[in-house]
């Protein structure tokens, strides 16, 4: 009988520098939120990919920041724990924004005595030889690979999960063949909500935006009523996020629900909220009616 592999990979990096995306690539669905923000993740994210004899479960972070708020200090907490338990570490830095920050990243991962992969990310932004001179750079890093990729195009990602594969140790099926994720679909239908409302918003808006979850009611096989609640810090953002005669607030519904669609299967009847919540982000009772919650 063939023996199975498995086990943790961290994907640690700067926020922005791909992480989510690659985990979506690796899963083969959209888990995990995307956006040119920094901090757009906000949560520790799993995703899981399973094969005949191997399971790889991907835990994405938030990126390693210097926070401001009670809400960063939860994600630079988030980001660390990540790293307990885990059998490999991918740390990403971003190909063509190469920094003091992500240098001081590399170095620190180094020190984790895992298998650990260097992925230089956004390769389809790059020259050939600005990626050669990286790899150079990083060659006496200490990690057993230094790995390309494009993970929003796909290019060297197989390569990659080939990669962390080899990595792993002989472990049991952590998860049925059909998960993908750790997230509850109420969670993920928030996510995509917030995902739009950072696609469309004016840059002082968004680092200020919960979305609370009311209520998803399943009408019918084919039919989904959704009532969600939209944050913001200010009674000025209110109005941006609302938009002339609600347009703003129409356009970030009708493209979450699409996504929202996908994702259930059904049809989606969406209904959003707009609240002004002063502070949310320094107030505990408030991070956890928005989903972030400590596990201690
Ligand atoms: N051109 C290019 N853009 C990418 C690539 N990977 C991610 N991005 C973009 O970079 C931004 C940040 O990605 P995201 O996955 O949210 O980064 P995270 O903060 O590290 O999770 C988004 O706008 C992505 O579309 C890539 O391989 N190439
Ligand atoms: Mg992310």
């Amino acid at each position: 009988m063939s023996v199975f592999h498995s086990g943790f990979v961290a994907i640690m990096g700067r926020p922005n520098v791909g992480k989510s995306t690659l985990m979506n690539a690796m899963v083969g669905e959209k888990v995990a939120i995307v956006s040119n923000r920094p901090q757009t993740t906000r949560n520790r994210i799993m995703g899981v990919y399973t094969e005949a004899e191997n399971q790889l479960v991907f835990l994405d972070t938030p990126g390693l920041h210097t926070p401001r708020t009670r809400l960063g200090e939860y994600m630079m907490q988030t980001a660390k724990e990540a790293l307990q338990g885990i059998d490999a570490l991918v740390v990403m830095v971003d190909a063509t924004a190469v920094g003091k920050h992500d240098e001081s990243i590399v170095a620190d991962m180094s020190q984790y005595k895992v298998k650990k992969a260097l992925v230089l990310n956004k390769i389809d932004l790059l020259k050939k030889e600005a990626l050669l001179g990286l790899m150079e750079k990083f060659a006496q890093a200490g990690y057993d690979d230094i790995v390309p990729v494009s993970a929003a195009n796909g290019d060297g990602v197989e390569h990659l999960k080939q990669l962390l594969i080899s990595y792993m140790p002989e472990g049991p099926k952590y998860f049925p063949d059909d998960t993908i994720t750790d997230q509850p679909e109420r969670l993920i239908c928030g996510e995509l909500i917030r995902e739009k409302a950072l696609l469309h918003l004016r840059d002082e808006v968004p680092h200020g935006i919960g979305v609370e979850m009311m209520a998803i009611t399943k009408q019918s096989d084919n039919l989904t009523e959704i009532h969600a609640t939209i944050y913001c810090e200010r009674a000025a953002h209110k109005g941006i996020i609302i938009g002339k005669q609600g347009a703003m607030l129409r356009r970030i519904g009708q493209e979450a629900r699409a996504d929202i669609e996908t994702l259930l299967g059904t049809h989606v009847h969406l209904q959003l909220w707009v609240k002004v919540r002063e502070n949310w982000r320094n107030r505990m009772d408030d991070l956890r009616t928005l989903g972030y919650e400590s596990e201690k």
